[in-house]
């Protein structure tokens, strides 16, 4: 099988994920500067569909008009050339001093305005390029110390926020949805909306909730010990994942970012399967880091990585679903009885009451009796998910 991604695939990726320089908390950059026109051509070359970026990414903070206009049109003259889409944009709201404590929940109100104003200007850019949706990321959302914050004003103000920006898309009447992006920690000690649950509840209180969903990172959620596949499921159940980050990390620890399939590899089969078979038909972005070792060449493997990562998984997980053995165990598994409702139609409480079947005649110790086969269909998806097909 040749593994050669193409624009149907809808691979897209990050500026700042290509072009990070591998500063850690404990040394400085290893990688030069990369040209965002370069990172276009260069991702176009690979099969890449679309990228992304923080308005930072692209415009140097503090840029003035002109240059600004410099830097927009020299990106747009690479989309053009090269047919890449700019899926989605955010905005960095956590680089700049100016948010250490915070931006959209800051407890200076001047830093929540000023907030707000870099937020809409680079959704007027992130409309003009085309994207359909606009991401927001509270990485310095939070605190480190709980005497610091009353987390029932920041939550209105996170409210609030939110409002302002959704109301300023209908205003201008942009085609734009909002993805809220939930993340345990780091940079700040505990950040607000930390889990895919917590992001979902809090929509619901929202003025125009309908048009605010989800970005999930795969590492966010497992940096919190959570199940991956589990908060991506619950999302597409509720009509909320409007984007997802691929990437990879090794369980609760810090922010790896690493090459999608490279941390939790059972995981990221279980969840491309949910994916190709679960309705979503958005961008598979990747938000991950070269790791700091690699000079280019290992940058553009590592972008090539992702990609072949996802379409080997998603080969994987077609021919685990075409296996008749795994029909088989999925059906001795009651796998598809799931999918039924566990009242009949038109059935009330005071009618499942009064079957006796359902109760007074139900065995339940035979019915405990029963195995699932759930070892024998979990070694089917690990052969699958190896390559191996018994023949
Ligand atoms: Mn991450």
């Amino acid at each position: 099988m040749v593994v050669q991604p193409t624009r149907e695939d809808k691979f897209s990726f990050g500026l700042w994920t290509v072009g990070w320089r591998a500063v850690d908390p404990f040394g400085s950059a290893t990688r030069a500067p990369l040209d965002p026109a370069e990172a276009v051509h260069k991702l176009a070359g690979l099969g890449a569909w679309g990228i992304t970026f923080h308005d930072d990414d692209l415009i140097p903070f503090g840029s003035d008009d002109a240059s600004r206009e410099q830097h927009i049109k020299r990106f747009r003259t690479a989309l053009d050339e090269t047919g890449l889409v700019v899926p989605m944009a955010t905005t960095n709201l956590f680089g700049h001093p100016v948010f250490k404590e915070g931006a959209l929940t800051n407890n200076d109100r001047d830093i929540r305005r000023y907030a707000l104003r870099k937020i809409m200007r680079n959704v007027d850019l992130a409309a003009e390029l085309g994207a359909s949706t606009y991401v927001l990321w509270g990485g310095r959302e939070g605190s480190e110390t709980d005497a610091g914050k009353d987390v029932r004003a920041a939550l209105d103000r996170y409210r609030e926020g939110i409002d302002t920006v959704a109301q300023y898309v209908l205003d201008q009447g942009y085609d734009l949805r909002l993805a809220l992006e939930p993340k345990p920690n780091e940079p700040r000690g505990d950040i607000f909306l930390p889990t895919v649950g917590h992001a979902l509840a809090f929509i619901a209180t929202l003025e125009h909730h309908e048009m605010v969903g989800l970005n999930p990172e795969v590492g966010h959620e497992q940096m919190a010990g959570l199940n991956v596949v589990h908060g991506i499921g619950q999302a597409l159940w509720q009509g909320k994942l409007f984007h997802i980050d691929l990437n990879g990390q090794r369980g609760p620890r810090y922010d790896q970012d690493l090459i999608f399939g490279h941390g939790d590899v059972l995981s990221s089969f279980f969840l491309v399967d949910l994916l190709e078979n679960g309705g979503y038909e958005g961008p598979r972005h990747f938000d991950y880091k070269p790791l700091r070792t690699e000079d280019f060449d290992g940058v553009w493997a590592s972008a090539a990585a992702n990609m072949r990562s996802y379409l080997l998984l998603r080969e994987r997980a077609r021919a685990f679903r075409a296996d008749p053995r795994v029909q088989e165990a999925l059906a001795a598994a009651r796998v598809p009885a799931l999918a039924e409702p566990t009242l009949a139609e038109g059935e009330r409480p005071a009618d499942l009451k009064a079957d006796r079947s359902a109760f007074e005649e139900f065995d339940p110790d035979a019915a405990a009796e029963r195995g699932y086969g759930l070892a024998h269909l979990s070694q089917l998806a690990f052969e699958h998910l190896l390559g191996h097909q018994e023949s």
